[in-house]
């Protein structure tokens, strides 16, 4: 399947929607100047417009119809084999100085970044169409939204940013024609879908990215982690709020008690699930409902600390989602979904390692090829994903709009380990969650390139997605802390620990309701827990264990805090720390000599 496709040539109408801002008129005409392209289309995101983009796509075989009794309105694509994650070396935080950009980014001088930048994007766009995509992050009406351009040379891109995005006529109106309003200067072109000239570059000062050489997710839809959490990240310390890896959920009782909750865990480790979930027959009246599943724009009001979701759509691993593990995510990518990467069977559906249905006896993999059950291939790439517009979600919650957001009553850190950390415990206060939160690690994933399954230090589930010195990130979140006169709560999760048979010791996915339900508890100051010299933690007889299948000792192990194990632990962080130099302000370095001094008391 092509990435790189020729121009296409609409008809009157469609295309043409050029924007009043003469500051984007200029930026576009700079651009088209550098990279050549065949014609411009200024997009508008209507249907008409995606009708016609859809029908190109499929002329040009950048997509395929899937099968439109089965899952109407649906597509699939896939993506060059050398690119089918994002590249975390070659991703580049361009700051004036190095130290702004901090020991954990990967670092390069703005002036020389641009020069060789603009040599790959010469010409590049010849023969291509150049597509001019308007788009706001964030609810119509709130005080957070930003406005964001991208220009790209991939159809893909455009469906895609239409689904991710609120995206078109609604960006061209909160622009305005002020040359000098606020909004992010996006470029993206495919050039030859090379790895070795695949750059993903962030100018934080200039409010600009540029992303060279990939067709992929996270390293092309640039309102995404490019927008929303680097570029993100640097704005909201400059403005006094908050750009997170996290999703946000409404969890309600059956008393009709609601409360929001946030959750930063690290790429593929159980945001869209947990954003998602069911809860357990046994929690009869419960409702959980999805605000966002990947990222949360936060500020303080009145004291307290309220989120809003930036997207319109979940970009999400397809892989093991299935009507067992996420039903609601299943819904959601029933109908008017682009898939990336999946398999195709021979009537048109998609299938993928993990779906409820058995393997096909026959399908075309991710990468085109035949693939039976016999086959040493996956099917689908492990890092498959789909888009879906938010608004397919049966459990989307009813405040997803509101602009100031909504409240946050606890913060949750988690990540993949397979020892060491308790399934649920809950910090002394901000700053020991902010610690937490600094020194969580997880094993890596398929979503970014490199191996997977090695332990590394992921602050803030951000090590990929901080914009600037995580010193300073740090610091910003101690800020914030004081700021706050009704924080929330802050806890540690980990569904992922293992017995010794190597397996995992927790069910996951809608059973982690039991672990929210005592995470609400505690916010309404009702739920038990013993001190521990990590934090509080719950007694079985805290958590609700009510019809789940699990061994009370394998709750114990899940609950356990192993002396020796934390001695190795809080080595780690001592070595995470000095391996950033000495950016990590005094007050974690103080959490962590506490965390060590209580261990021996
Ligand atoms: P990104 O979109 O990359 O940011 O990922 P995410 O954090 O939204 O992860 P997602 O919910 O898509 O889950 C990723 C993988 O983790 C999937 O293969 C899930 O099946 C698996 N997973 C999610 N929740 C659980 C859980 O509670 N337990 C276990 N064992 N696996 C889980
Ligand atoms: C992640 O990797 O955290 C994602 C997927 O959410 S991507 O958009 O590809 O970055
Ligand atoms: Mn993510």
């Amino acid at each position: 399947m092509k990435d790189i496709a020729p121009a296409i040539f609409p008809p009157n109408g469609i295309g043409d929607a050029k924007p009043a801002n003469q500051a984007v008129l200029d930026w576009v005409h700079e651009i088209g100047t550098l990279t050549q392209p065949e014609n411009i289309f200024w997009c508008d995101g209507s249907d008409r417009e995606n009708e016609f983009l859809i029908a190109g796509s499929l002329k040009q075989n950048v997509l395929i119809k899937l099968n439109d009794k089965k899952i109407p309105r649906s597509y699939l694509h896939r993506s060059h084999p050398n690119d089918v994650a994002r590249v975390e070396q070659f991703t580049f935080i361009c700051t004036p100085t190095k130290a702004e950009a901090g020991p954990t980014n990967n670092w390069s001088e703005p002036g020389e970044t641009y020069t060789k930048l603009r040599g790959l994007l010469k010409g590049a766009m010849r023969g291509r169409t150049m597509f001019v995509i308007p788009y706001i992050m964030g609810p119509p009406d709130s005080p957070l939204t930003k406005v964001g351009f991208e220009i790209t040379d991939s159809k893909y891109v455009v469906l895609s940013m239409r689904i991710m995005t609120r995206m078109g006529e609604i960006a061209l109106k909160r622009l305005g024609d002020d040359p000098n309003a606020e909004w992010n200067r996006g470029v993206h072109s495919l050039l030859d879908v090379d790895p070795a000239r695949r750059f993903i570059c962030h100018f934080p000062q200039d409010n600009t990215i540029i992303s060279v050489g990939s067709g992929y997710g996270g390293n092309v839809l640039l309102s995404k982690k490019c927008l929303a959490l680097r570029i993100g990240s640097y704005l909201a310390r400059k403005q006094g709020w908050m750009a997170e890896h996290m999703l946000i959920l409404g969890v309600e009782s059956p008393e009709a008690k609601k409360h929001y909750v946030a959750a930063a865990f690290p790429s593929a480790c159980g945001k869209t699930n947990f954003a998602m979930l069911i809860p357990p027959k046994h929690f009869n009246g419960w409702k959980v409902t999805t605000v966002g599943d990947d990222i949360a724009w936060m500020q303080i009001r009145d004291g307290r600390l309220f989120a809003v979701n930036p997207e319109n759509g979940y970009f999400g691993v397809v892989p093991g989602t299935s009507y067992k593990s996420n039903p609601n995510a299943m819904k959601s990518i029933e109908h008017d979904t682009l898939y990336t990467n999946v398999a195709l069977t021979d009537d048109s559906d998609v299938w993928w390692e993990g779906k409820d249905s058995a393997p096909p006896k026959h399908a075309i993999d991710w990468r085109g090829n035949d693939w039976t059950p016999d086959s040493k291939e996956k099917a689908a790439h492990p890092n498959s994903r789909f888009a879906t517009p938010m608004q397919n979600n049966p459990v989307l919650d009813r405040e997803v709009e509101r602009g100031e957001g909504v409240p946050i009553s606890a913060i949750i850190f988690g990540g993949r380990r397979s020892d060491t950390v308790p399934l649920v415990f809950q910090a002394f206060d901000w700053n020991h969650g902010v610690y937490l939160g600094a020194t969580m690690a997880s094993e890596t994933t398929a979503a970014a390139t490199g191996e997977v399954g090695q332990v590394r230090r992921d602050p803030m589930a951000m090590l990929p997605f901080c914009g600037y010195n995580i010193g300073d990130y740090f610091r910003h979140w101690i800020g914030i802390g004081k700021r706050l006169t009704n924080p929330p709560l802050i806890f540690n999760v980990n569904w992922f620990r293992k017995g010794t048979d190597g397996r995992f010791l927790w069910p996951g996915f809608g059973e982690n309701m039991r672990v929210l339900k005592w995470i609400i508890d505690r916010c309404e100051g009702t739920g038990g827990a013993v001190k521990s010299p990590i934090g509080w933690l719950p007694s079985p007889h805290d958590l609700d264990l009510q019809e789940l299948d699990v061994q009370h000792k394998c709750i114990i192990e899940l609950l356990g805090v192993d002396h020796e194990e934390w001695q190795k632990e809080i080595a780690a962080h001592e070595e995470f720390f000095e391996s950033l130099g000495d950016v990590a302000p005094e007050e974690l370095q103080k959490q962590r000599e506490q965390l060590a001094a209580r261990f021996k008391l």
